[in-house]
Order: structure tokens, then C-alpha cells, then sequence
């Protein structure tokens, strides 16, 4: 089974949608690039698996994940795009300074998300170390960018149901 289809198996409770039509923009964050590219791969991988077609898929680079609130917003604004996934791993530091900035993203994306009434889905990494963070971009606990592609999808899905 692959980590996708573990990461279905724990959300899916009905088929998912047809994407095959809609446009995502992943956003991925350069701090802790190691782990970021993971959660990229693995979000990229698991939207090709369901349906989505790579010329409809657009990638975005931010310096680190607090620039990914207004990286958002701009893809989020385009008329050709569905859904936007945004990834990062702020990592625990010896300051507060990852908690001002995981606190700012989620806020940020959940307002973008409202304002523009597309699904912005919050695919940041909060571990305590680089072991934790991998351990999750891959590794034995799954790859929280598949994740954050199957929860687009399924957004779109409900989206879709609704209108
Ligand atoms: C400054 C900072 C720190 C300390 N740690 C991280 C981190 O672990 N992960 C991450 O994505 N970004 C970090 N940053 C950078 C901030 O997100 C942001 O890019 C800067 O504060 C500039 O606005």
C-alpha cells in the first residue's frame, strides 16, 4: 500500500472526484528544504494518482512558511486555479519564533481560504526536530503532502456537491 492510499484509507469514506479538469498550485516553503521537498513530492505524486494532470499543476517557491499566507493568496486569486496547497516545516526552536510563525500561517491561510472561497489547504510540518519532520515527509509515519493533495481533492469534491 502506498503512504497515499494509507493516508486515504484514514480520511475516505466516499469515492473521490473527478480532477481531472482542475488546477492546483502547490506552494512550498525553502526553510528545512530536505523536508519540504518530500511533502512537495509527495503532494505532487499523490495529485497525478488521482487524476490530476501534470499541465495543471503549478508549482510556487517562498523563501520560508511565513511567506506562504501571501504566496497563497496570489494563486488563490487566479481564476485558473482550484485549489492551493501550501508546505513547510517550522521547526522547534530554542525561541518562540516558531510559534509566532505557525500560528501566523495557519491564521493567514485559513483567511485566505474564506476570502477567496477556495480551498487552501495547510500542509505545514510543526515537529519538534528534523527526525520528526522526516519522519512525516516520507518516512514511517506517511508524508503529510499526500495527505494535504487528497484533502484538495476531496474539498473540491464537496465543493462540487454543494454547487
Ligand atoms: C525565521 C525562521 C525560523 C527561525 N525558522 C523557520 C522554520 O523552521 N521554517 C520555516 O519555514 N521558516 C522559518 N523561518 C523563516 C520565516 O518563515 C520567514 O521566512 C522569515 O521570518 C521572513 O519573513
Amino acid at each position: 500500500m502506498s503512504s497515499a492510499d494509507k493516508n486515504l484509507s484514514v480520511f475516505a469514506t466516499s469515492e473521490l472526484p473527478d480532477v481531472s479538469h482542475r488546477r492546483f498550485a502547490i506552494l512550498v516553503a525553502e526553510w528545512n528544504t530536505e523536508v519540504t521537498e518530500a511533502l512537495y513530492k509527495g503532494a505532487y505524486q499523490t495529485l497525478l494518482q488521482y487524476g490530476a494532470k501534470a499541465e495543471n499543476i503549478v508549482r510556487g517557491n517562498v523563501p520560508g512558511s511565513y511567506e506562504l499566507t501571501l504566496g497563497a493568496q496570489w494563486f488563490a486569486l487566479r481564476d485558473d486555479i482550484d485549489a492551493v496547497i501550501a508546505l513547510g516545516c517550522v521547526i522547534q526552536g530554542e525561541t518562540k519564533h516558531n510559534d509566532y510563525i505557525n500560528h501566523a500561517v495557519a491564521q493567514g491561510l485559513t483567511t485566505v481560504s474564506l476570502k477567496t472561497s477556495k480551498p487552501v489547504i495547510f500542509g505545514v510540518l510543526t515537529p519538534n526536530d528534523q527526525q520528526q519532520a522526516l519522519d512525516r515527509a516520507g518516512g514511517k509515519h506517511g508524508n503529510k503532502g499526500d495527505e494535504a493533495a487528497i484533502t484538495a481533492i476531496k474539498m473540491l469534491g464537496l465543493q462540487k456537491q454543494v454547487y
